[in-house]
């Protein structure tokens, strides 16, 4: 009683993940270095796991109670799990380097697909210059009424009063593209996380201070926080043709009016979401990423 057991099963969760090598935080306290057997593919940070122990510092997980949710990416040739069990996704842009549309059209989808509530984080609003424009290739998410939250990690006061009531008892991703700040923000919320970010010159041989691992921290106010390696590539082909309509909810609507109930949006005749295209109220860059979501799918029977 009282000290960690050395042997034997334990059940925790996992709170960092990196390759095939995960830590655990055990249920009875402490932590464990542990690794998954076979090749399937395995746990996610937020995963609740049960370890067989090995020695007093590792373990190997040997199984993952059922999820809530799993918010992954996924082209041919392999899928990449970002974390387990999420109340919400904070997706992290920039001004600059400018952010791409495309990437967060995708992890909008892959959110909304999954039934997690995205939430953007606009950071480095004191890049006062390039904000605007930012700003304005948001306005067809503000339309959809997604909430957009501008601030500047740079100041910790100021996301501290911007996101502590966001983010206040639950579990939330930080995700985004490299260099948008969302180590810096984690370090705004956890000060005692002191992750590296990168460095601000090069120039300085500091070298770069990417995020290589997801990784949980507690929020000293309560809930979880998770900071993600910036992703270059956002694949969804484990998603159906209705997977992807999700997440363009502003196609909705529209779709009522679709004389065929498998319609897939690209050229059927009598299309509600072409008609309305054609109408101007659905933006054509968002068609456009739909379409392209799907043509990589080979989606199109899938439904
Ligand atoms: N001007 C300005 N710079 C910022 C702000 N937030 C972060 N930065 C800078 O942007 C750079 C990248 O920040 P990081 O926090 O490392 O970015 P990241 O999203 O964690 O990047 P990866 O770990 O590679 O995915 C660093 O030089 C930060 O200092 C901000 O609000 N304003
Ligand atoms: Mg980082
Ligand atoms: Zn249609």
């Amino acid at each position: 009683m009282g000290t960690p057991a050395t042997s034997g099963q334990a059940a925790g969760l996992v709170v960092a993940a990196h390759g095939r090598h995960y830590a655990v935080a055990l249920d009875g306290g402490g932590q464990r270095q542990c690794y998954t057997r076979g090749k399937k593919s395995g746990p996610a940070v937020g995963d609740r796991v049960l370890i067989r122990m090995e020695g007093d510092q590792e373990g190997v997980i040997v199984g993952i109670e059922p999820r809530r949710n799993l918010l992954y990416r996924s082209d041919a040739l392999r899928s990449k799990q970002f974390a387990a069990n999420l109340d919400q996704l904070l997706i992290v842009l920039a001004p600059e380097p400018e952010f791409s549309e495309d990437l967060m059209g995708r992890a909008l989808v892959a959110a909304w697909s999954a039934g997690i509530e995205p939430i953007i984080v606009l950071n480095k609003a004191d890049l006062t210059a390039a904000l605007e424009r930012a700003r304005a290739r948001l306005q067809p998410l503000a339309d959809l009424e997604v909430h957009i939250i501008t601030l500047s990690a740079l100041d910790a006061g100021q996301v501290r009063r911007a996101l502590d009531p966001v983010l206040h008892g639950r579990r939330s991703l930080l995700l985004g593209q490299s260099g948008m700040g969302k180590s810096t923000l984690l370090n705004a919320l956890v000060p005692t996380a002191a992750a590296a970010t990168q460095a601000h010159s090069e120039a300085l041989g500091t070298g770069r201070h990417t995020t290589t691992s997801t990784r949980l921290y507690a929020l000293p106010g309560g809930g979880e926080i998770i900071d993600s390696p910036g992703f270059q590539a956002f694949g969804l082909q484990h998603l159906s043709v209705h997977d992807i309509e999700q997440g363009f909810p502003e196609f909705a609507e529209a779709i009522a009016h679709c004389r065929f109930y498998n319609c897939t949006h690209q050229h059927e005749p009598g299309c509600g979401v072409l008609a309305a295209l054609a109408r101007g109220e659905i933006p054509p860059t968002r068609h456009a990423l739909y379409r392209r979501i799907l043509e990589e799918n080979g989606a199109a029977q899938r439904y």
